[in-house]
């Protein structure tokens, strides 16, 4: 299965801190599984939300409530300073979780305000 970035993000795989008991590798439909709490099919903004602050609590290893450059892999400098809005060189969580809605919005093809596994799978 092949993986891309949306499913790495919500598995937490693309911001895992090791050790974290995360696959090393996930694809799509692990990534439904991890999010789709009520089991419906798709993924609506509560359960990404919800999701997203799993993941940033879980990248934050030094519990400053933000994730700085190393944090985790694939937290790049270009990575944090994309969604670093008040310049400090880390992403707080609300500029964490503004920087995650911009996928959604991107994954969510049809605009329907939820994602499929289609749209998952097929999200850049
Ligand atoms: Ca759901
Ligand atoms: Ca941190
Ligand atoms: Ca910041």
């Amino acid at each position: 299965m092949k993986m891309n970035r949306l499913a790495a993000v919500l598995t937490g795989v693309s911001l895992a801190v090791a050790g974290a008991g995360l696959p090393a590798l996930a694809g799509p439909q692990e990534a439904m599984d991890q999010t789709d709490r009520n089991k419906d099919g798709v993924i609506d903004r509560n359960e990404y939300q919800a999701r997203q602050t799993e993941v940033f609590y879980m990248s934050d290893a030094n519990k400053d409530g933000a994730l700085s450059v190393g944090e985790a892999p694939g937290l790049t400098e270009q990575a944090i300073r994309s969604g670093d809005r008040n310049g400090d060189g880390k992403l707080q969580m609300q500029e964490f979780l503004d920087a995650r809605s911009i996928d959604f919005r991107r994954a969510d093809a049809n605009a329907d305000g939820s994602l499929s596994l289609e749209e998952v799978q097929s999200a850049k």
